[in-house]
């Protein structure tokens, strides 16, 4: 399936075998799988958990669970931090290898583009992830308006750099700011890829890239740019703040993985946003799930390598 819906994720049944066996060894290891209502209590907690997994993450959770980085370096003090980013009026310049090169409106360019709702898994090169039903458009829609170029192969993707508002930016500390990102323009184009200005039915809060943000869930989450001001499509790779800063670490690709390693932990599972002590972590899957609607992208590219 293209989409996953509300419906469609309501539905899923996920239990995983595996994840249910190891729950019980767990238990026995406790002293505990001898006693049935115990057995049967954890069997039922172990479905209610795994199940939780595709369950949409309650909006307090991820509105308050942030990386921005010109805001702060943890995540806990982001959601305060963002009231000072000024995102009214908001423009987006649109340039390189392109017909229409120019200042779009926001307000023009969502009334062209109305919303859908898209729910997606976002994973964290970190090792956490949230379900989050997000509210935008098909990239694709806004960069054929632009009518890109035959020479065009990349797109890079700038935030906005408001330094009275973003204290990392007046400290100079840590990435080379404006925050920087990019995708292959098929990347660019395929459809599960989506310009946000929204989520849980409402407009973006500010800590989670109002007006504007990228969304590309197969690829872990520092892909998906916060408040964007400018799409550049370009002939050549762009070089992005977190490959610039730690290149061996943040790949350019940057697509979901479970048997590449990060360099200084494991991507095989992730915890999800919301679990208690007791939830099991949450096997990651290749492309983050996605990889029937995405994997033909990459068939051409060895991903035993992080990119
Ligand atoms: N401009 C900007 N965009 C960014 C980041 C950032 O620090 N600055 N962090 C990225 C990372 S690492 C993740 S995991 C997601 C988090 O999005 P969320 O806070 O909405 O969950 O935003 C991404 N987009
Ligand atoms: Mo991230």
């Amino acid at each position: 399936m293209l989409i996953k819906t509300r419906q469609a994720f309501r539905d899923h049944d996920v239990t995983d075998p595996a994840i249910f066996q190891s729950r019980r060894v767990l238990l026995k290891a406790m002293g505990l799988a001898a006693a049935a209502p115990w057995t049967l209590a954890a069997a039922t907690q172990t479905r209610q958990s795994i199940a939780d997994a595709n369950a949409v993450t309650p909006a307090r959770l991820v509105e308050q669970y942030n990386n921005y980085y010109e805001l702060a370096f943890d995540k806990e003090s982001v959601a305060q931090l963002a009231r000072h980013i000024a995102v009214e009026p908001w423009q987006i310049e649109i340039a390189g290898e392109v017909e229409k090169p120019g200042l779009y409106r926001l307000e023009d360019i969502l009334r062209d583009h109305p919303r859908q709702e898209r729910i997606y898994r976002l994973r964290c090169v970190e090792g956490w992830s949230a379900v989050i039903p997000w509210l935008g458009f098909p990239l694709a829609d806004l960069l054929k308006r632009a009518q890109p170029l035959s020479a065009a192969r990349f797109v890079k993707f700038t935030s906005a750099a408001q330094p009275e508002a973003m204290p990392k930016l007046r400290a100079g500390a840590m990435l080379d700011w404006p925050y920087v990102e990019g995708l292959r323009l098929d990347e660019a184009l395929h459809p599960l890829t989506i310009l946000a200005s929204g989520m849980y039915g409402r407009d973006l809060p500010k800590q989670n890239g109002a007006p504007l943000r990228l969304v590309v869930p197969w690829k872990y989450g520092f892909k998906s740019i916060k408040a964007i001001v400018k799409i550049e499509l370009t002939r050549r790779a762009p070089l992005t703040s977190w490959s610039r800063y730690a290149p061996s670490e943040y790949g350019f690709y940057a697509n979901v993985n479970p048997a590449v390693a990060h360099p200084r932990w494991t991507q095989t599972s992730e915890r999800v946003l919301g679990s208690d002590f007791f939830t099991p972590r949450r096997k990651t899957e290749l492309f983050n799930g996605y990889a029937d609607q995405v994997g033909q992208l990459y068939s051409q590219m060895d991903l035993n390598h992080f990119f």
